[in-house]
């Protein structure tokens, strides 16, 4: 189960006597590269905090350039030349990485009535990644004054493709069952895509520029969390989260995992994600 090359074990550690009361706040990953938490409060006696670190070692690839000199109002607002996301990387941190509890809670929790915007700005999706709770409203703001459309193609829900004239935002969509990652896509410029993880829970968070991220108000135990990358796959890590207290994860991420299974919804491209079964690259320890 374990990919050698990527066999940097999971720091994990428990950081005694913090209490936490977060409520969750943002639902989405960050435009300005601060760590995003989860959904709508829930009330939670004695609830703790998950914080965590994304790392990256070896040699992020260079993300492609778009030719975007068919729009040039976007071309525009991107001074450095307009780039993809697919790997953000620097000083060792990965952002953009998706992170949720995946085993181990117990409850229900109802949708959160707080929307999760989407902007489009300069032909990009602002934030890249997001997640949202299922039936929690998730809206797409066009600032860009030209057309656009936001085409989801999850599996698991039902797809749809909102055309989005000028400066207009999308009534909001609601997905219905849990799913990691939904791939949405604009039809009118191919390159804008981003994703969107639906949990059934307020728990996930998506990591900043500096590879943190933050899960507040968590119920005391002990679970499973799964980590996603669009280009590098799934981390696993167990974690402890004593009453009150904050634990510690670091996921480890490596340029060599470049080939990695990438769960998705329908897909972009064929060839990409073209493994015939699901291979989990993993790898987690535990100390408290
Ligand atoms: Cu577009």
């Amino acid at each position: 189960m374990f990919d050698n090359r990527a066999s940097k074990l999971f720091a994990l550690s428990l950081v005694a006597a913090v209490a936490a009361c977060g409520g969750g706040g943002d639902a989405g990953g960050a435009g300005g590269g601060e760590p995003a938490g989860g959904g709508a409060p829930v009330a939670v006696a004695n609830a703790g905090t998950i914080n965590g670190t994304v790392d990256f070692t070896g040699t992020a690839p260079a993300n492609e350039r778009i030719d975007m000199s068919a729009e040039p109002t976007c071309e525009a607002k991107h001074p450095g030349g307009p780039m993809k996301e697919t790997v953000v990387a620097s000083n060792g941190k990965l952002k953009n990485v998706f992170v949720y509890i995946k085993e181990g809670l117990t409850g229900t929790y109802p949708a959160p009535s707080e929307t999760v915007t989407v902007d489009q700005v300069g032909c990009h999706y602002t934030p890249h990644v997001i997640g949202a709770v299922v039936g929690q409203p998730v809206a797409y703001k066009n600032s860009d004054g030209l057309a656009h459309n936001v085409k989801a193609q999850p599996t698991n829900n039902r797809p749809f493709n909102i055309s989005q004239p000028n400066n207009m935002t999308s009534a909001p969509q609601r997905f219905a069952s849990a799913e990691i990652m939904i791939p949405v896509q604009c039809d009118v410029h191919g390159w804008m895509e981003m994703y969107v993880g639906v949990v059934a829970h307020p728990y996930f968070a998506v990591s900043g520029d500096d590879g943190s991220f933050t899960i507040g108000n968590v119920p005391p135990g002990t679970y499973t969390l799964e980590a996603w990358h669009e280009k590098y796959g799934l981390k696993t890590g167990q974690v402890t989260v004593e009453p009150n207290g904050t634990a510690t994860v670091t996921f480890a991420y490596d340029a060599a995992m470049a080939n990695a299974y990438v769960p998705l919804g329908k897909l972009f491209d064929p060839h990409r994600h073209a493994e015939p079964a699901p291979r989990v690259v993993a790898d987690a320890s535990a100390t408290h």
